[in-house]
């Protein structure tokens, strides 16, 4: 595992920092960029906080190079970023934006002189409006467009490109988008959301495959957001609620991922709901992948509940919680870490995101922004992955969410989760005290 190195992680491991096209590039109408379900989803009125849009948020698409000038001062390893699709693939599919890879070719090459490696998601929930409009996740085309995204994108960009990561969250594109509508495109229907697990697993798949058969360099996985939740008492019924309340966050994705199938006993509860499997898709999905990535942000608490289809409900805890009302529970990564390295028999994990949202406000000459608690956040979370490192789970990164304040989603610019800040009106980029503390971690004094 290498040697060990102040702080007790060993000298390769890697400290990035992440973000998500939509949610910082801005320039949504610039240099041939297509709509996305989300430039959508924003229009539309009720659905993101006080209306706020994508259409600007941290304008990285201009000022990428005053960030990475920042990357360099924390002294990170990687960067990982999305890949907007309509910029690349204005109406998803057909001829190529060439200024859509021009930006992103600028930003790869300017990260690589700051000798900062890119890290890059492919899909980061924003598809092309057009193809939603063509059935989005739901119907099977959007699968074979992915693919066909993906493998461009590796011919464009692969031999500079150390790690790509096929999809971000499939649980929210499918579930809070298809499913709660919370997020784009804002449907709530369980049939097609569950077909839009399927798909969103097969483009995976599809793109896997492409990036195999090209032997393109650098490694290749995918990001989830697993949970494994803790069960409210030692009761075995309360043991069974907990089991059952990671099926469809976790087990839904993470077993065909691992070759296995969709739980029967989630789909069980919902008749109504046929996987729209066809021969070799659970080959495809079932792939190996060289890592798995991992956001995670906070555990839950359940307990049995008989009138719940799935026979469990989410319990209060006593844990302080962040701004976006999610519990502190460091202990709950470690315990998280330490079920996945068992569930996956010791896969290569990445912690692709971990973060919080803070009440950050600049002091009174706009030059500091005191945000206490999000240290605190870090702190706990890293020592959690640290002591689950050292107990043996095959960790290799740490990419902090998010390097700069950013678009989230449905709460639009009201929630911060940045190491920098970033101020809407005139674009100023403010380190926060946890940028230095950052810095620290990883340059191993913490
Ligand atoms: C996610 C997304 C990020 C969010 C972050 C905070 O994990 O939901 O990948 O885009 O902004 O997690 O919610």
């Amino acid at each position: 595992m290498g040697q060990r190195i102040t702080g007790g992680l060993p000298a390769e491991f890697v400290w990035g920092a992440a973000t998500a096209s939509y949610q910082v590039e801005g320039a949504v109408g610039e240099d041939g960029r297509g709509p996305s379900i989300w430039d959508t989803f924003c229009r539309t009125p009720g659905r993101v906080v006080l209306g706020h849009t994508g259409e600007v948020t941290a304008d990285q698409y201009h000022r990428y190079r005053e960030d990475i000038t920042l990357m360099r001062e924390l002294g990170l390893k990687r960067y990982r970023f999305s890949i907007a699709w309509p910029r690349v693939f204005p109406t998803g599919s057909g001829a190529p934006n060439p200024k859509g890879f021009d930006y992103y070719n600028r930003l790869i090459d300017a990260l690589l002189a700051a000798g900062i490696e890119p890290v890059v998601t492919l899909y980061h929930w924003d598809l092309p409006q057009a193809l939603e409009d063509a059935g989005g996740w739901p119907a099977r085309d959007s699968a074979y467009r992915f693919g066909e995204y993906a493998e461009l994108c590796y011919r464009e960009l692969g031999d500079r490109v150390s790690s790509w990561i096929t999809l971000n969250e499939p649980f929210c594109a499918a579930i809070l988008g298809y499913l709660y509508g919370v997020h784009a495109p804002g449907e709530r229907d369980r049939p097609a959301a569950y077909r839009a697990v399927h798909h969103l697993l097969l483009g995976h798949g599809l793109a896997l495959k492409a990036f195999r058969d090209g032997a393109y360099r650098g490694d290749i996985g995918i990001t989830l957001n697993t949970q494994t939740p803790r069960p409210a008492t030692q009761r075995d019924e309360d043991r069974a609620a907990a089991e059952r309340a990671s099926d469809l966050q976790t087990h839904m994705f993470l077993d065909p991922l691992m070759g296995g199938s969709y739980p029967e006993r989630h789909l069980a509860a919902y008749p109504e709901v046929q996987m729209p499997v066809e021969r070799g898709d659970m080959e495809l999905i079932g792939q190996p992948i060289d890592f798995l990535g991992l956001n995670w942000y906070f555990e839950e608490v359940a307990a049995a509940d008989a009138d719940h289809p799935e026979g469990f409900r989410l319990c209060r805890q006593y844990q302080e919680t962040t701004e976006m009302g999610w519990p502190v529970v460091p202990k709950g990564f470690y315990r998280h870490l330490r079920w996945l390295e068992g569930y996956t028999t010791g896969m290569p994990i990445y912690v692709t995101e971990n973060g919080c949202a803070a009440p950050d406000e600049l002091d009174r000459d706009g030059t500091r922004c005191h945000d206490p608690r999000r240290i605190a956040y870090l702190r706990e979370h890293i020592a959690a992955l640290r002591d689950a490192w050292r107990d043996g789970v095959n960790v290799k990164g740490y990419y902090v969410w998010s390097f700069i304040d950013n678009f989230e989603w449905a709460y639009g610019f009201t929630k911060r989760f940045g190491v920098v800040y970033c101020d809407y009106l005139d674009q100023r980029r403010v380190p926060k005290d946890s940028f230095y503390f950052y810095r620290d971690v990883v340059a191993g004094h913490e």
